[in-house]
């Protein structure tokens, strides 16, 4: 394919903002649909290769049997989703799998456990597997629920590159979809594991019956962090049969651009990451999501407990689109200089 300007030398004069309004992410949202696409594709190549997509691959290491109560997620024990339950994995089959995913191309390695939070005799296992993938070369990545500060200085003392923990919605729609915590326990982990010097990843779910208001909001929650988070998984809610959201109206593909596309915004220099949901997506919707900024996604033909385009897909998709995966190395280029406060559009001070 022929070599193009695919990034736009102007980032260093574009200041990153955390002082987003409720009225200027709902009027992004809002703005005439090419005038969004047009401006989020500015802002994507002036900090990234256009064409370059970050490959994430995932694996339950503990499936089901959740104490809390998410209306979305087949693994809660209080819903029937027939899911079977099953034990922390074998470190050394989370490695050998992690292996696989690197052979296949992924970089980072996003592993995941059913808690609301891990318990001590847990952590053992899960600092080993930490281990074990990083001696690979890949990236990792942990979503585990809720951590304690001995949790937190346990896995960042492994070398834990990434956690992920998802705001999921806005704050206003939250109870509408957990009960069992709250959105501030959610803020209240981000910040700690922020403050322990690891990479945050942390987005959330569209297509719950949330509306355009709720959107911006997450966005701007997000947005408005101390740090961006590094990484932005917006998920199109996988209605699952036997969760309360099982009948949920689905989104318009539209307006999940639109939602991609003001994260894009919003988070500048964060890996924005069309997450799940892809198998419901034609290649034209996918298309219009790499268009407005999405650069990442994941990989191989599962998720967690949910399927996924598998790899035949995802090569012929870019392919067609002429997208490649972007490298570990080409993907450390791209992170950013520390924000420092005096490099800061505040609103407090302004
Ligand atoms: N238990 C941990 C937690 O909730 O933080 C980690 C695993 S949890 C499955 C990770 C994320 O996956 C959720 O925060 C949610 O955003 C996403 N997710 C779960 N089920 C989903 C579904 N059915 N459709 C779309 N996204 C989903
Ligand atoms: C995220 O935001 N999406 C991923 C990852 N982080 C852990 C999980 C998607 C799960 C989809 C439903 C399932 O596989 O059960
Ligand atoms: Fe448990 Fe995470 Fe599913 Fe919520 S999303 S029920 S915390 S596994």
């Amino acid at each position: 394919m022929a070599s193009t300007v695919t990034k736009l030398d102007t980032a260093a004069n574009q200041p990153v903002r955390h002082n987003w309004t409720r009225a200027e992410a709902l009027a992004l949202y809002d703005l005439p649909f090419m005038d969004l696409l047009f401006r989020a594709q500015t802002v994507h190549r002036q900090n990234f290769d256009a064409n370059a997509v970050q490959m994430s691959r995932l694996l339950s290491i503990k499936t089901g049997g959740c104490a809390e109560d998410c209306g979305y997620c087949s693994q809660s024990a209080h819903h029937e989703s027939g899911l079977k339950a099953s034990k922390l994995m074998e470190v050394q089959r989370v490695i050998a799998e992690a292996k696989k995913a690197k052979d296949a191309g992924a970089t980072r390695y996003c592993m995941g456990a059913a808690w609301r939070s891990p318990k001590s005799r847990d952590m053992d296992a899960v600092v080993a597997m930490v281990e074990g993938v990083k001696a690979l070369g890949m990236e990792t990545c942990m979503t585990l629920g809720m951590l304690s500060d001995d949790d937190i200085a346990r896995l960042s003392g492994a070398g834990l590159d990434y956690y992920n923990h998802n705001v999921d919605t806005s704050e206003a729609y939250y109870s509408k979809v957990i009960t069992t915590r709250t959105y501030a326990d959610r803020l209240d982990t981000l910040a700690r594991v922020r403050d322990a010097g690891m990479k945050v990843c942390s987005g959330g779910i569209v297509g719950m019956g949330e509306g355009p208001q709720d959107r911006a909001d997450m966005l701007m929650t997000l947005a408005n962090l101390d740090e961006h988070p590094e990484s932005v998984p917006i998920n199109m809610l996988i209605a699952i049969t036997g969760t309360p959201l099982e009948n949920a109206e689905k989104i318009d593909a539209i307006d999940f651009v639109r939602t991609i596309a003001v994260a894009r915004i919003m988070m500048p220099r964060s890996f924005v990451r069309l997450s799940a949901g892809r198998t419901e997506m034609s290649d034209e919707t996918q298309a219009l999501c790499f268009f407005a900024g999405a650069n990442s996604i994941f990989v191989g033909g599962t998720l967690l407990t949910a399927e996924n385009p598998g790899e035949d897909s995802d090569s012929r998709l870019f392919a067609k689109l002429g997208l490649k995966p972007l490298e570990l190395e080409a993907q450390s280029s791209c992170e950013r200089e520390p924000v420092t406060p005096a490099g800061r559009q505040d609103a407090r001070s302004t």
